[in-house]
Formats: C-alpha cells, structure tokens, sequence
C-alpha cells in the first residue's frame, strides 16, 4: 500500500481553533471533485459551523495527476487507491465524486469502515445497488451513527430552497402543474468524443441520470411529493462518436482517436408525471438544446400563484400572485440576495448575488450540521433511491414506448 503523501497545503495546520475538525478524503477530482473541494474548503469560512471541514485527502488513481489536484485545491495529502483512503483513521467522512459505476463499491465499503459518506448524485447506476447502498445507510446509522447523504446540489441554491419554503407556506395553494426542464448543448457536435458518461457501463444512462436525475428531485422536494407514475420517450440522436484521446472528465472534447464506438446511453429524455396529489408534471433533459448551457428551468402553477426559476438566472426567483386584482398582478422578480433568505446569512450584502460554486458550499454546511447533530441529512440515500427508482420507471416507460409505469416504493 503506497504511503500517504504530505504537502504544505493550507489546510495541513487542520481544523479551526475550538472546533472538533470533521476529516474529509475525497474520491475523485475532476468537475465534481473541484466543485466539492471548493464546498469543503469554504463552507466554515463562510457559516459558523460545529465542525470544522479539514481537507485531509484526495484519492485518484494517477499519482501525478492527484498530487497536482491536491495542490491546486488544498488538499493535505494524497492516496492512489481509494481502499487505503477509507483505511486511514485520519479519516472521519468519505466524499465520492466518481462516476456512477464506482459509488456503490466505495459507499459501501466506507459505510462498512465507519466513515459518514456523502455520495455525488445520481445515487447509483442501478435500483439493486442503490438498495444495497441505503439498507447499508440504514444499518450503519442505526448501529454506528454515521450518515450518509446525496449530493443533489440544486436543492442549496438560495432561490430554489425560498421557492420550496414559499410552496410548503401555501403560497401556490393547490399545485396543478409542475414543469422542469434541464437544458445542456454540449453533445451537439457529432465529433464530440465517446467519453465515460456516454457509457451505460460507467455513467448508467445518459442525459436522464445526469440531468434528469437532478429535475426529479429538485421537484418532488420542492413539491414535497413523490411522482406516482411516468410515462416516458429517450432518444440517441447521435449513436457512434471517435474515442476519446485520453482521459476527460466527461465534458472535455479533447481530440479524438482514429476509430468510433457506440453510444449506449440516451441523449435525450422527455416525460410526463403524475403526483399523488393530482399535479401534473412534464419533465425533458437534453445534451442537443443548442445554445442552452446549464439551463435548469423549472415553473410551478398553483390555484393561487405559479413560482419561475431558471439556474442561468440563478439569483432570480420569479413569483405570479394570483390573488391579487389583475388589473395589477404579473409575475414579479424577487432577488434572492436578503439575508433572511435561505443560506445568505453568511455571504456578500443584498444584491450581490451567489453562483453555482455556492450550492457545494451549502451542501458542506448542511452536512456539517447534519453530522453534528446526529440527524439523517437530506437528500438521505431513501431519496436517492427512490431518485434512481423513477429514472428506472422512465427507462422503462420508453422501452415500452411510453406505456404509464407506476413507481414502486
Ligand atoms: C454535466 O452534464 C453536469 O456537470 C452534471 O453532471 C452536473 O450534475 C450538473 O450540475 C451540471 O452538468
């Protein structure tokens, strides 16, 4: 087993004065793993936490590669095999931020070792595993108190988490309608190479796990309902891409290599739902939406007002009250920058705005507190899991050409 290595990074003096550190190894440091690390590294500079996030080490298989991303994110050590990282006793919290082919294999084994584990979403490739992963989640609060948490980010945005306060208030009244889209372009060009997260093998599925996954559960939290039932159609436009050069973090069009393969995940995935309350709900995830780069949109229309947010626009949630006289009602713009919002105690004065960087840090807080208190945190593995098991009825939904599929639970 390769020894730990040290670095004079910032953070080797360790944990805050005063506080009980919480040591966190991370697996993985590409797009997630540097999102993540700005989240751990940040989050107790910002909320005055219980704990104090440390960043012990960083785990990737290139030992080069990982000592430069330890560097670069501040990171005290390194290790090159993620089972000596969950052996280490330095260790108090396993963060995976690898593709979905490897989460269940590294949670589990964590949990096993008693470490709390915070998991990139989505959950798993699988229902099986994702089971497997929340009956482990399960046993090892019951038994250890440890804790195990998703990481659906979107849920930390301040604009987002006021929208879910304001439809639990009432604001909305009745819900009728729920509509979510998440809008990337990134795979427009049939050039772009075949990495891992257009293998089913690695990333389980395509746009529906990666972006769909986030849609499903930022509305059913926002709704605070489960979807009963989908029905679904995916699509591959494009079905042989060139190999990749070399490694990429999945989104990276490196040069190709001579030869193609073929896509084995969806590009696309378009669905209806039904919540338990009667709310409709329409959902579409595409990696082909030209000029749409991160565009998570959602709107929510109930009898007594409808809510608009758009994660381009992400300081802007966009409220219709429709109680007031219409001869002056109209949606209005709320600036989610006021310190009673939800996460800006902590952060710049009204107006000047947070951005994508800043829902990791949140979710850093609210494990932080979570772990301190000895509470399950949200999003719990159980609503991963159920996550994972909508994505499943749509796969099958659309298999079956969009045949309506109940969602067990
Ligand atoms: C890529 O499509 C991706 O990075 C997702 O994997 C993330 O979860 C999302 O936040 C942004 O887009």
């Amino acid at each position: 087993m390769e020894q730990p290595q040290q670095s004079a990074g910032p953070e080797e003096a360790g944990a805050e004065a005063g506080k009980p550190p919480l040591r966190v190894g991370m697996v993985g440091y590409a797009f997630m793993g540097a999102a993540h690390s700005q989240g751990w590294r940040t989050a107790g500079r910002v909320f005055d936490l219980p704990l104090s996030p440390v960043l012990t080490a960083l785990c990737g298989r290139d030992a080069a590669a990982v000592r430069a991303a330890a560097d670069r994110h501040g990171w005290a050590t390194t290790e090159t095999d993620w089972r000596a990282l969950i052996a280490r006793d330095d260790v108090d919290l396993v963060d995976i931020c690898t593709p979905g082919d490897s989460h269940a294999e590294i949670a589990l084994a964590a949990l096993a070792a008693g470490k709390h584990v915070l998991c990139e979403k989505p959950l798993a490739n699988t229902v099986e595993e994702a089971e497997t992963m929340t009956r482990a989640a399960e046993t090892a609060f019951a038994t250890g108190g440890q804790l195990a948490m998703v990481g659906f980010n979107y849920r930390r945005v301040p604009a987002t988490a006021l929208a879910r306060r304001m439809v639990a208030e009432g604001r909305l009244g009745r819900l009728r309608h729920v509509r979510v889209t998440y809008l990337q372009d990134w795979l427009n060009d049939p050039e772009f190479p075949l990495t891992w997260r257009l293998r089913k093998e690695r990333a389980g599925s395509g746009s529906l796990g990666d972006l769909g996954a986030h849609i499903v559960d930022l509305a059913q939290h926002l709704v605070g309902e489960r979807l009963a039932g989908v029905s679904a159609l995916t699509e591959t436009f494009v079905r042989q891409r060139p190999l990749p050069g070399g490694p990429s973090s999945g989104l990276a069009a490196g040069a190709g290599r001579a030869g193609t393969a073929t896509v084995t995940v969806d590009d696309a995935a378009v669905f209806t739902g039904r919540f338990a309350s009667g709310a409709l709900a329409s959902f579409e995830a595409t990696r082909y939406a030209t000029g749409r780069k991160n565009a998570l949109r959602l709107e929510l229309n109930g009898e007594r007002g409808s809510l608009a947010f758009d994660l381009e626009r992400l300081n802007e949630l966009w409220f219709h009250d429709a109680t007031e006289p219409a001869v002056h009602a109209g949606f209005r713009r709320i600036l989610v920058t006021e310190p009673d919002h939800p996460y800006l105690e902590g952060w710049w004065p009204p107006g000047h705005g947070l951005g994508y960087e800043h829902t990791f840090v949140h979710q850093a807080r609210d494990l932080v507190h979570a772990i301190a208190e000895g509470r399950v945190p949200q999003p719990s593995f159980a609503e991963g899991l159920q996550v994972q098991r909508v994505l499943a009825a749509v796969e099958e939904s659309a298999e079956k050409n969009s045949v309506y599929t109940p969602i067990a639970d």
